[in-house]
């Protein structure tokens, strides 16, 4: 229980990595570190594993050729509450639903449709933990309680 500094994995998607410095500007500006940053193009078989809740799905294939179709931007973003936070900050799935309920959202400003939506958010905890790992091999996943000394998780 408490207030814990949470880690979140971010992901700016293909259609949005030519916004990235203006994305990566929203989210210091809403109180995020951004502690780990990469840019990669991901392999069908890499983004597969990374969506492999979603295998079988319809969308499934299309959503594996957007993902692997240009670079995407990987961030850990460090903030009390993260998660939520971050997930609240990107705004509904669908980019049409959020631009008429959610104008203010990321996804409402720089994605396009249910597919092309700019932006992932880590769900809970433990999705985020496995997909920091999945970016960030080496990088702590774990939530740390604020007033714990940094020196004991650096
Ligand atoms: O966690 P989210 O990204 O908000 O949503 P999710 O985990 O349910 O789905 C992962 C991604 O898959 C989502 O960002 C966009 C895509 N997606 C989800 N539902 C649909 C979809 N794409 C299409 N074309 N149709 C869908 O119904």
């Amino acid at each position: 229980n408490g207030i814990f500094v949470e880690r979140a994995l971010a992901l700016i998607k293909p259609d949005a990595v030519n916004k990235a410095d203006d994305i990566e500007a929203i989210i210091l500006n809403h109180g995020f570190s951004i502690l780990q940053k990469r840019r990669v193009t991901l392999t069908a078989e890499q983004c597969s594993d990374f969506y492999s809740e979603h295998y079988g799905k319809k969308f499934f294939p299309s959503l594996v050729a957007f993902m692997t179709s240009g670079p995407i931007v990987a961030m850990v973003l460090s903030k009390e509450n993260a998660i939520q936070q971050w997930r609240e900050l990107i705004g509904p799935t669908n980019s049409t639903v959020a631009k008429e309920t959610h104008p203010d959202s990321i996804r409402a400003f720089f994605g396009s449709n249910e597919q092309k939506n700019a932006v992932h958010g880590s769900d809970s905890v433990v999705s985020a933990e496995r997909e920091i790992r999945f970016f960030f091999p080496n990088c702590i996943v774990e939530p740390i309680p604020v007033g714990q000394p940094a020196k004991d998780y650096l």
